[in-house]
């Protein structure tokens, strides 16, 4: 709630003072007047002037103050971000600075950030997966709601499985997206398919929604022959040119400049594709975000910022990453349209994605949707969260506010859903992703000269010398690991932009 702006009386003997100095005021300085009548010599008729002009503006300063008799110790009220009509009025010209539309006030106030009103959680579902407000139900089919929710499930499956992988030894590394499969889900069935995403490394789910199959998911986190980025990059960094979801580097930020360019070569081709940018409320503490944010607003372009606000940033939580109303807060200073969902709340974030992409489309505006979740797993498969915070919280979203519980729930009261096709369901899901699995350990591993390959068109000396003493250590470590033959020697003649 905004606070008020206005303050009441404040009280009755401040009032009473405030008439009687008034008129005692205005009795002395008649009498000061009517003595400077009196005398006779320049000198003394200018120091009676001097201090009838004194006493004039202390009255000036006293009628000001006691104004609308708010006798109030704080001259000037708080206010919610907006100068009040009356203020405006009283202002008898604007100000000609180029800088900014405002309006002038005698009023030395500092704005305090914790009196402006918070924006609040868009939601349509409450935890329990009930329709708040009966008037607005999700107008999506049963069709569409049962495949958000078999996406959510699989994704969830894959994930438990693919961690379980990296600590068996399996694989180097992974990240979970325990308790975000929402917002994933939500916001790339509002887009079109044609859409360009540009992810951080915790949105998986956006692309096994647009239909990476779980085989190359697989392929990119075993680094086998299989995988699109040829076996270089760690596991989670997904890529597909043909799914528009552009290859994951996890140097926090980086993506968010460039999907603001990509948006506006989107515009200057008069595309009526929008650009989707994923980013975790810790990177929206770098400059880069800044920077792009700036840009996207300036420029004019068609861009979504989807932050999802999941509580902390490795160990460190929201509480010590900044001091404001969150990411969507920032929004409206950079001249963005902005919004906070309940990122476990699938209904909203769809609504609000498909919102905003629709106008980025029309409008050719950027939008920021801050969508509120939580991260259950650890940060990676590097990370153990047990140290930083608590069993309870961890189960209170795992077991009490979860997107998957909650869409579940929906689902079973209108009797879209039942407890049979539940176990089928997961039975079918687990099967899936074990198979997809096994195909990817039994797989070879690409070839290691593929690791100095794509970037030059000519192999630098330095990179040819990095070559050989990788082939030397390989010979004289005799390793087992089983290749990928050798397609042909011009392997790495291959023109590394064959689209050009
Ligand atoms: C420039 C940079 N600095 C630091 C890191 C190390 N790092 C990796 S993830 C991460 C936290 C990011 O948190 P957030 O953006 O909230 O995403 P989340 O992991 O919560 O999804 C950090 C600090 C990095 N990858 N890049
Ligand atoms: C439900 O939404 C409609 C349409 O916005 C609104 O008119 C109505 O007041 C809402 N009902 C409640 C109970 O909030
Ligand atoms: C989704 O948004 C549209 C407007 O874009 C609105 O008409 C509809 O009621 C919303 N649906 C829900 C479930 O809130
Ligand atoms: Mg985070």
């Amino acid at each position: 709630m905004r606070r008020k702006t206005t303050q009441p009386f404040h009280n009755r003997r401040n009032l009473f003072t405030s008439v009687r100095s008034y008129f005692s005021l205005h009795i002395y300085i008649y009498l000061i007047a009517v003595r400077a009548l009196q005398s006779t010599g320049r000198e003394e008729q200018m120091a009676t002037i001097r201090s009838l002009r004194k006493l004039s503006a202390i009255r000036y300063r006293f009628i000001s103050q006691s104004k609308g008799w708010r006798g109030s110790p704080v001259p000037c009220p708080h206010r919610a971000f907006h100068i009040s009509q009356q203020r405006i009025k009283l202002a008898a010209e604007s100000p000609k600075f180029p800088g900014a539309s405002a309006e002038f006030t005698d009023c030395l106030e500092f704005i305090e950030p914790n009196m402006i009103s918070t924006i609040p959680v868009y939601r349509v579902m409450d935890r329990d997966g009930q329709i708040i407000n009966t008037s607005k139900v999700p107008q999506l089919s049963q069709e569409t709601v049962v495949n958000f929710y078999q996406k959510m499930t699989l994704f969830n499956t894959m994930d438990k499985i693919l961690y379980e992988s990296q600590r068996q030894g399996r694989i180097s590394f992974y990240a979970t997206n325990f308790g975000e499969e929402g917002t994933h889900i939500g916001s790339a069935a509002a887009l079109d398919a044609n859409d360009l995403v540009f992810g951080q490394y915790r949105e998986a789910g956006v692309l096994l929604y647009r239909g990476f199959p779980l085989d190359l998911f697989m392929a990119q986190c075993y680094a086998n022959a299989d995988d699109l980025g040829k076996g270089r990059q760690m596991p989670v960094h997904y890529g597909s040119k043909d799914l528009n979801f552009v290859t994951i580097s996890s140097t926090l930020a980086t993506q968010i400049p460039q999907a603001v360019g990509a948006a506006y070569a989107l515009k200057r081709k008069n595309l009526d594709n929008v650009v989707i940018c994923y980013f975790g409320e810790g990177a929206a503490s770098e400059g880069d975000a800044h920077a792009g944010f700036n840009f996207a607003a300036t420029l004019e372009c068609p861009i979504i910022f989807f932050c999802r606000n999941n509580g902390y940033a490795i160990s460190t939580p929201t509480d010590e990453q900044y001091r404001g109303d969150g990411i969507a807060g920032r929004g409206p200073s950079y001249g963005i349209r902005s919004i906070r969902v309940d990122g476990n709340d699938v209904f909203a974030v769809y609504n609000a994605t498909k919102e905003a992409r629709c106008r980025a489309a029309a409008e050719n505006q950027p939008f920021l949707i801050e969508a509120m979740t939580y991260r259950v797993g650890h940060h990676s498969t590097s990370d153990d969260s047990s140290t930083y915070r608590s069993k309870d919280e961890v189960s209170y979203w795992e077991k009490q506010d979860h997107p998957i519980r909650r869409l579940r729930s929906y689902l079973e009261a209108r009797g879209w859903w039942g407890e049979e096709e539940e176990k089928a369901w997961r039975k079918k899901a687990r099967c899936q992703v074990m198979e997809a699995f096994e195909r990817a350990e039994g797989r070879l591993k690409p070839q290691p000269d593929l690791l100095f390959t794509d970037v030059y068109q000519e192999l630098p000396l330095s990179l040819r010398k990095q070559r050989e003493a990788m082939w030397d250590t390989w010979d004289s470590t005799r390793s087992t690991i089983p290749l990928m033959p050798m397609k042909s020697n011009a392997l790495c003649q291959q023109c590394p932009f064959p689209d050009v």
